[in-house]
Order: C-alpha cells, then sequence, then structure tokens
C-alpha cells in the first residue's frame, strides 16, 4: 500500500505512535510519507521506503496574514503528496487540524482518485481542545467524514461517542504499540551506576510537562520517597511545567536529588536503568511512556484515570490511585521500590503485559483497517 501518515512532530505521544506506525509500515513493505511542518522527532537516520515531505511555512509574512494558515498549507501538501505520489489513504494522528485537513485534501482529489482517510484519535484532541466552542463542529464533521476511525483505548473511544455522537461511525480500538527492539528490559545489571549507585533507587516521568501531567504531583511523590530511602528522580523532557517542578523541588529541598534531563529522542536506555515510573496525570487516554517503561522492565505507579487501567494492572504491574493522591501514590512506591519480592513480581508482570503491545501484535490490526477501508 501507499500511504500518507500526518502527525505533529514535536514532542508527544501521538506523533512518536505515528513515526513508529510509519517506520514499521515501511519494514513490512509499504511505501509510506509523512507530512508534517517538521521531521517527526522519532524519524531518526533513513529508513528504507519511508519519506518525509515539509509543509512550507514560510510564506507567514505576508502582511495580509496576522495567523499564518498552516492549516491550508497541510492541506494542499497532502493533496499534493496524495496526487504524485499516487496514495491510497492518509492516516491522520491527532483530529484537529489534521483530519479536517485530509477531508479537504480528499475533496480536492475527487475525480481523480478516492484517497481514503484513516483518522486516529489520541487524547486532548477529544477529551479537551476538541470539546472547546470554537473546534466542536469541526471536529465531529471531520471525525464523521473519515473512512475509519480508530481511537487508543476503549476509554477514549467512550469519551469520543459520548461527546460527539459520531452519526453513523464505528471507532476501532487499536492499542498503541512498541518496538521491542528498542524498548527491552535490561539483561544484565551496572548500567545504572553512572546514573546512581546500585542502592540508590532511580525514579522517572516522561513528559512534554504540559498542565495534565502534573509534574509537580511527580516532585512531590518523589520527595516523599526520598525522605524514606535513597533516591534520584529522572525527569525526562520539557514544557510548561518545568519551572513550578524545579521551584517544588527546592521548596521541598530535592533539588540535588531531582535531575531535569530535558527532551530525549530515546528514553529507552534511560528507563532500563530505572526502578519505578511516575505517572499522576489529570487524563491520559493510553500513557504511551507508561507501556515504554513496562517493556523495559519498570513498574508504574499512576492515576487511576482514562485509558491508563486498560496498560497498567493495579497490584500486578505497579499500581493506580486517585488523580492527586500524592501520599497514597508515594506510599504504593515505597512498597514497590522497599519490598524485593514485590518490586521483582510487578517487573516481571510489567514485561509480559508489554508483550501484548508489540508492533507484531498491533500493526497488522491497522493493516486489516487499511484492506478493509480500501475494499470498501
Ligand atoms: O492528546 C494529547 O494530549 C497529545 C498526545 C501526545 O501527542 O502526546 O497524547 C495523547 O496521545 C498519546 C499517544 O496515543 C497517549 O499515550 C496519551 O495518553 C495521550 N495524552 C492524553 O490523553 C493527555
Amino acid at each position: 500500500m501507499r500511504i500518507g501518515i500526518t502527525c505533529y512532530p514535536t514532542y508527544g505521544g501521538s506523533g512518536a505512535v505515528a513515526t513508529e506506525l510509519g517506520l514499521e509500515l515501511g519494514r513490512r513493505g509499504h511505501e509510506v510519507h509523512m507530512i508534517s511542518y517538521a521531521s517527526p522527532f522519532r524519524l531518526r537516520g533513513y529508513s528504507e521506503r519511508v519519506f518525509f515531505h515539509e509543509v512550507d511555512v514560510s510564506g507567514g509574512n505576508y502582511p495580509l496574514f496576522k495567523f499564518f494558515p498552516y492549516t491550508l498549507a497541510l492541506a494542499a501538501k497532502q493533496h499534493e503528496v496524495a496526487l504524485h505520489e499516487r496514495l491510497d489513504l492518509m492516516h491522520v494522528h491527532y483530529a484537529i487540524p489534521h483530519a479536517t485537513t485530509a477531508y479537504l485534501a480528499k475533496q480536492m482529489l475527487e475525480g481523480v482518485r478516492d484517497l481514503k482517510v484513516v483518522t486516529t484519535l489520541h487524547g486532548t484532541d477529544i477529551t479537551l481542545v476538541g470539546q472547546e466552542h470554537s473546534f466542536f463542529s469541526i471536529t465531529k464533521f471531520s471525525i464523521e467524514r473519515s473512512d475509519a476511525v480508530t481511537a487508543v483505548s476503549e476509554y477514549l473511544r467512550d469519551e469520543t461517542y459520548k461527546a460527539f455522537g459520531c452519526d453513523g461511525c464505528t471507532i476501532d480500538v487499536i492499542p498503541n504499540f512498541i518496538n521491542p527492539a528498542e524498548y527491552f528490559p535490561a539483561t544484565q545489571p551496572g548500567q545504572r551506576r553512572a546514573i546512581a549507585p546500585e542502592s540508590t533507587k532511580v525514579l522517572v516521568h516522561v513528559s512534554n510537562f504540559r498542565e495534565v501531567k502534573r509534574v509537580v504531583d511527580v516532585v512531590r511523590i518523589f520527595a516523599k520517597v526520598r525522605a524514606q530511602v535513597p533516591a534520584v528522580l529522572m525527569l525526562i523532557g520539557d514544557g510548561p511545567g518545568r519551572q513550578d517542578a524545579e521551584e517544588e523541588a527546592r521548596t521541598l529541598k530535592v533539588e540535588k536529588d531531582v535531575r531535569f534531563v530535558g527532551k530525549l529522542d530515546s528514553t529507552a536506555d534511560l528507563l532500563r536503568a530505572a526502578d519505578l515510573f511516575l505517572l499522576p496525570s489529570e487524563t491520559e487516554s493510553f500513557g504511551l511512556a507508561a507501556l515504554e517503561a513496562m517493556a523495559c522492565g519498570v513498574p508504574v505507579v499512576a492515576s487511576r484515570v482514562g485509558g491508563i487501567p486498560e496498560l497498567v494492572v493495579h497490584g500486578e504491574t505497579g499500581a493506580l490511585a486517585p488523580v492527586g493522591s500524592v501520599d497514597t501514590m508515594a506510599s504504593a512506591a515505597l512498597q514497590l521500590l522497599c519490598d524485593p519480592a514485590r518490586g521483582r513480581a510487578a517487573r516481571e508482570a510489567a514485561i509480559r503485559r508489554a508483550e501484548l503491545f508489540t508492533a507484531d501484535r498491533v500493526v497488522p490490526q491497522y493493516e486489516q483497517l487499511y484492506r478493509r477501508v480500501l475494499e470498501s
């Protein structure tokens, strides 16, 4: 198949999944054309049958444009690529504005070729932004006009039906996945010595530090853990919540043990060195970062929200607690860190659970969906 993929290129789960999907489809013999305003952060080096097309945003200086019409530039690029590369379908990740631009590209191709549009919903495109008054009707329209729609969890599918109704559309749930060649457990100890001595616990959090991630809670949970056992906190990523998190670390006097690593393209090596992953988000439709941690053999302590319970099994692969319950999360973390048998069992359960979400199991579900759409 000849497939176009549009996603946000920036640090975040939807762009990560879209790019890993593109790479995996390329390995499986499909031709993939990634289209966005910058090369997605997970698209490193050359990959056979995977091509990147940059949307030109340099026309932004035209005096009439107070705001550059990126959406139109993207639709035009999707149309151009679909036409010249003879794409069968356009798979867009994150509804806004990608499902809308793909619909426009499809209309522009009418009578020339039947470009199918597949939309994957990821999270705040449904739970937050899509429900804002100015986006609601166009998001609903674009979802309903897609030839197929997928959601990354049952929770997100149900939220979409609840919020948008989605007349006449069926939403398939296809979960996120990991590439096990990159995300695998440590085979031998020792790697962590570069981060901390064996006796020091290593806690990790990865996100784009947006408000929904509650990074300040991460620091508060860590401070409670740190009060009981020697520990360091590795914070991977960056974003608007960083300053508050730095401030909180200073206030709680744990700043020396909290390391702001910044954005990393690949987190696997650091995850393999970790003892525990923290994800106390306000909302999370799936929690790809938690899956990546589990695949590296790291149990997860997270909020019991959204799609997280579909991934993290409370009492087995880690622990879940209500949003904001810092004390409960800290004591769950301490139990996992300080009881070796419990920690080992959670690590093994996390690895087994992550095996249900490998590319080999999930990508064929997308291929099957593509075939269904193309035959329809
Ligand atoms: O929806 C978002 O907030 C953005 C998106 C991203 O690009 O990071 O995150 C969502 O998609 C990820 C990949 O499917 C999921 O793992 C995240 O849980 C989800 N984020 C939220 O629901 C807050």
